[in-house]
């Protein structure tokens, strides 16, 4: 019998062991999932994405788009992905919100945004954020990845000198993380309805603006589906998520994703801040990944359900 908390989602796994986890989830279950390669990391490391579907349609499915682990350090992130996957292949036709979800839309999930930041902080330094990119003649090391994008690229909230954590890179789009996702999604535009990027910590599901103080145009709606599932969260797992615009909730954020995505017309963008508000932080202890996956889960379920029927 397996001891609690030691099954393999309940672990965090080095680079090497979640490709091959990304390998043989796709052969075992070929009938639901396929590999795409959609680029590749500065140190040349493959960026492969799940796409994940239930039931087959005639007309174009809507799709919806996750990454996790953009930033190197938030190991639970990639944990996430990886739970996130294997509860839609262990629950489709099981669970009602599961099924409809995947017979609804294709699912495209990027388990791991920046392997070589994400590498380097099992080998070398925990704490690290950016990815490993290397400029001519430059001392410091690595962009940020959540910097990087076309959306008020660089202005407050970001920084110029590459030897600071949130370096947005030399102009954007410049790193080919982040140019591999936005080709993917801007190729991809008609399908994918809902953008989900997942970081850690503090424990808030965010929506733009991060790069400015004004509202979108849809904002009580983006406010809606997020109170909706911070209050199921409060319910069922009596933890405390804090929802909003970036820019009011946590900081102004230049160059990000979920801002990058919603401007290019994916309407429903969403940042997810995991566990914890902060005991651990960065170092959830392994013991805490399922209570921190499965709060997750249930705000994804409850915001994409709600996606599929607009
Ligand atoms: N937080 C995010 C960051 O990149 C964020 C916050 C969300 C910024 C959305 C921009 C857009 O700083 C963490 N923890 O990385
Ligand atoms: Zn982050």
């Amino acid at each position: 019998p397996r001891l609690k908390g030691t099954s393999f989602y309940e672990r965090y796994h080095n680079l090497e062991e979640i490709y091959h986890w990304v390998n043989k989830t796709a052969t075992d279950h070929a009938n639901m999932v396929k590999v795409l390669l959609i680029g590749s990391s500065f140190e040349k490391r493959p960026l492969y994405v799940l796409k994940l579907s239930g039931r087959a349609s005639n007309t174009p499915k809507k799709a919806m788009w996750i990454d996790c682990g953009i930033h190197a350090r938030e190991w639970i992130s990639p944990a996430f992905c990886l739970w996130f996957v294997d509860n839609c292949i262990n629950y489709y036709g099981l669970n009602r919100e599961i099924t409809e979800m995947m017979d609804a839309m294709d699912i495209y999930v990027l388990p791991v945004m920046n392997p070589d930041g994400y590498r380097y902080t099992w080998t070398t330094k925990r704490m690290w954020r950016k990815n490993r990119s290397i400029h001519p003649n430059g001392v410091c090391v690595g962009v940020d990845l959540n910097r990087n994008f076309d959306a008020n690229w660089c202005t407050s909230g970001a920084s110029s000198n590459p030897c600071d954590d949130t370096y947005c890179g030399q102009y954007p789009e410049s790193e080919p993380e982040a140019q591999a996702v936005a080709n993917f999604l801007r190729s991809h535009k008609a399908t994918v309805k809902l953008y989900v990027s997942i970081h850690s910590y503090s424990q808030m599901l965010l929506f733009p603006y991060s790069c400015a103080h004004e509202l979108t145009a849809n904002h009580d709606e983006l406010n809606e589906m997020a109170q909706d599932a911070a209050n199921d969260i409060q319910r069922y797992y009596r933890s405390h998520y804090k929802f909003g615009p970036g820019s009011k909730t946590i900081y102004l954020a230049p160059g990000g994703s979920d801002d990058w995505a919603y401007n290019l017309g994916i309407n429903y963008s969403f940042t997810f801040e995991l566990q914890d508000r902060g005991r651990y932080g960065f170092l959830l202890p392994p013991n805490l990944i399922a209570n921190a996956c499965k709060e997750a889960l249930l705000a994804l379920k409850s915001i994409s359900l709600k996606v599929i029927k607009r």
